[in-house]
């Protein structure tokens, strides 16, 4: 079994480098990739529901085939080992491995997960396992979904699965990947599947959750050796008052409560911050919703954050039909539960093919915050990236400088926030291939890897020459060696 390198942090040998035993990964995840929808036995998961339901996946895109990573998993191995990759950061399609959501598991899926791990570990990456990547069993959810306590046991039974399967060879594991986007998109503003727009669905949904991450860390901690190593990763949200106001300072604390503090709290604190639920008291009874004992199964100590970091969120107060610049995805239905009359901002005018904004000392603040916070706590960046238009040239090369300056941006300020005390142990980017972006289709392109969709033929990008450099060196370019 691999456990991730997590040497105590030391400080850089030189301006642009990273800590030694600094973990340099790429991150995919089950439904953006993997295709073989309906093989060896797997079953619809609410993302394969959604994606062919006409109207909510841009040009009636589907996961069906995806970047086919289901049958080209070594190919892909092989890409990443000559990338030089330290860790593969994955997720497992629950439905693939227990088809139903309960019961026993069917070996075909997990034989697929054990394929895969091995071929990893042969050409010496980390495999980083995440169990939930937004795709529920689709039966789970017509028995009512993550808005159903239930579904947090069914995802602890899950968990033992994987926990049994995979632990002699998974030495890190991410519970649940992005909560909010489950929640806030997939029940409040419907972008996501399943597609609900119900506030009280989303906050119930929301505590499910974090209940299903507490009694997956427990279930996994029973199943795996002591040295391995469990994790959440966050999708939290950078965010700032568009002016010096009260009342802008009051939008900031409200999207800081839903969007950020609704999972940090329980996880991190064992508590449920009292200003979040009397923002939303109106929509549930969370006396009645977290019941005794809950918070001590969410706040189960972790060994590592996941943080998932894009763009910062700027906000002011509004008159409710501001979400249009929150980054994602336009809906009549706000995500922000109990906040909808909160107005997004871009922080500034450069912007990604998402149209969100490039803002690096965004994700330097976050580390730092977090680190200020929580210092017990070590971080890893498991995502961020940006999509831009990318073409094939003529002579076959995709040359895609702007993200080259992306990620050179980040990861300096990931690097400053080390320098300045942070404990981040690693940086994954988002993403190892182009894939599937969930309501966008395949019209984003996220890879360090180009994949023409027609012929499933990949074609590394600059940026991922650029990204092997930085792994090889360990440290970012200095001036005039780009
Ligand atoms: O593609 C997604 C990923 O699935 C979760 N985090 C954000 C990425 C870009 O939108």
């Amino acid at each position: 079994m691999t456990a991730v390198r997590t040497e105590t942090k030391a400080e850089p040998a030189a301006a642009t480098s990273f800590p030694p035993g600094f973990v340099w990964g790429a991150a995919t995840a089950a439904y953006q990739v993997e295709g073989a929808a309906a093989e060896d036995g797997r079953t619809p998961s609410i993302w394969d529901t959604f994606s062919h339901t006409p109207g909510k996946v841009r040009n009636g895109d589907t996961g069906d085939i995806a970047a086919d990573h289901y049958h080209r998993y070594r190919d892909d191995v092989a890409l990443m080992k000559d990338l030089g990759l330290g860790a593969y950061r994955f997720s497992i399609s629950w439905s693939r491995v227990q088809p139903t959501g309960r019961g026993p598991a069917v070996e075909r899926g997990l034989d697929f997960y054990r394929r895969l791990t091995d071929e990893l570990l042969e050409a010496g990456i980390t495999p980083v396992a995440t169990l939930y990547h937004w795709d529920l069993p689709q039966e789970l959810e017509d028995a009512g979904g993550w808005p159903q306590r239930d579904t947090a046991h069914r995802f602890a039974d899950y968990a033992e699965i994987m926990g049994r399967a995979l632990g002699d060879r998974v030495g890190l594991w991410t519970t649940l990947n992005e909560p909010w986007c489950s929640a806030f998109l997939g029940y409040g503003s419907g972008v996501h599947a399943p597609g609900r727009t119900d506030p009280a669905a989303t906050l119930r949904a929301a505590h499910h959750l974090n209940l299903g991450h507490g009694l997956a860390v427990g279930a996994l901690r029973a199943n795996l050796p002591a040295s391995a190593q469990t994790s959440i990763t966050l999708n939290l949200h950078q965010v700032r008052p568009l002016t010096d106001s009260p009342e802008d300072a009051e939008a900031a604390r409200r999207i800081d409560a839903v969007g950020n503090r609704v999972f940090t709290g329980p996880v991190l604190d064992g508590v449920y911050p009292d200003d979040l639920m009397a923002d939303t008291a109106h929509l549930v009874d969370w006396a009645e919703l977290v019941h005794d004992g809950d918070l001590a199964e969410i706040s189960r100590p972790i060994d590592v954050l996941g943080v998932n970091y894009y763009a910062p969120t700027v906000v002011s107060a509004g008159d409710g039909t501001g979400t249009k610049n929150d980054g994602h995805g336009a809906s009549d239905h706000s995500p922000w539960t109990g906040s909808d009359h909160v107005d997004f901002h871009l922080a500034n005018d450069q912007l990604t093919a998402m149209n969100w904004a490039i803002d690096p000392d965004g994700l330097y603040t976050l580390l730092t915050d977090l680190a200020a916070s929580h210092p017990q706590l070590p971080l890893m960046v498991t995502e961020n990236g940006a999509a831009f238009d990318d073409y094939v040239s003529p002579e076959g090369l995709v040359n895609d400088p702007q993200r080259i300056a992306y990620l050179h941006a980040h990861l300096e300020a990931v690097r400053r926030a080390v320098a300045d005390g942070a404990d981040v142990r690693g940086y994954f980017l988002w993403s190892l291939l182009d894939n599937f972006e969930w309501s966008y289709g395949y019209s984003k392109r996220f890879g360090a890897v180009y994949v023409d969709y027609s012929t499933q033929r990949r074609i590394p990008k600059e940026s991922a020459h650029w990204y092997a450099g930085v792994i090889r060196r360990n440290a970012l370019p200095a001036a005039g060696q780009e």
